[in-house]
């Protein structure tokens, strides 16, 4: 009865993926959700933008440069982006799913810091208070490399020399959580390290209360 209630109260774990443009982050989120189920796990995939819904709409018109937006307000759009995923989320984690994540808000400080409008803190804000992240995959690839790979330059952020001052930006945000990946190894390879971390932090975070991302009282505005 006792060992039912335990596992009745198990939460899943939140697994982010994070890096500049093309350096697998998508493709190891397929490997560790599709692992995780056939482990008998429950997993789900998200990712951001999450272009389905009508605010992810404009921001995937915004990013095949379809329509421009100033870069504030796209910030801004970025961040309800995520909002609206949020009960989802929660729901999900809370019945024990654990959740796979494709970029999150740390690319959102990380693309308009580069820009150099806004400062990084003005950036963080309108995330403070997503669920944090039990663990942060950051998949760290040189831009000459990433940029060898299929499909780049098509979108609005595909430079070379922008993804370098976004990777500065990311370096700055690591903490605890980051789990730094060389991205330039096999697919299979960086799948078995990042398989055998998030099978800890399901383990380990499975009786913990989820924690709001970013303090309040840290950002300096
Ligand atoms: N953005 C933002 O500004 N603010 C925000 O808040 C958020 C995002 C959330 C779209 O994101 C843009 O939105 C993005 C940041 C900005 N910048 N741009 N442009 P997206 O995530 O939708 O972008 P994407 O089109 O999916 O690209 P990507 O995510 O950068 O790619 P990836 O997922 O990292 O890579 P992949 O699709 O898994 O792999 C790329 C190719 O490499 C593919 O052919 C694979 O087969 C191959 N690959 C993968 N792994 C390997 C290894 N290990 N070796 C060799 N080849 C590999
Ligand atoms: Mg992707």
């Amino acid at each position: 009865m006792r060992a039912e209630l335990e596992k009745m109260a198990r939460r899943g774990a939140l697994i982010v993926f994070e890096g500049c443009d093309r350096v697998g982050k998508s493709t190891q989120c397929q490997r560790l959700v599709e692992a995780l189920k056939t482990s008998g796990r429950q997993a789900e995939s998200l990712s951001f933008p999450n272009r389905d819904t009508a605010i992810g709409k404009l921001i995937n018109n915004y990013l095949n440069k379809k329509i421009e937006l100033e870069n504030h307000s796209i910030h801004l759009l970025f961040a309800a982006n995520r909002w609206e995923m949020v009960p989802q989320m929660e729901k999900l984690l809370k019945s024990g799913t654990s959740l796979i994540v494709d970029r999150y808000a740390f690319s959102g400080v990380a693309y308009t810091a580069a820009k150099k409008t806004a400062e990084v803190d003005w950036c963080k804000w309108p995330d403070i208070g997503l669920p944090t992240p039990d663990v942060v995959f950051y998949l760290s690839l040189s831009p000459e490399a990433a940029q060898q790979r299929s499909m780049y330059g098509n979108e609005r952020y595909e430079k070379a020399e922008f993804q370098a001052e976004v990777e500065r930006q990311f370096q700055a945000m690591k903490d605890e959580s980051w789990e730094t990946i060389d991205a330039s190894r096999s697919v299979d390879s960086i799948h078995r390290e990042v398989l055998e971390t998030s099978l800890r932090a399901i383990e380990e975070n499975s009786h913990k209360d989820i924690l709001p991302l970013w303090k309040r009282e840290k950002l300096t505005l």
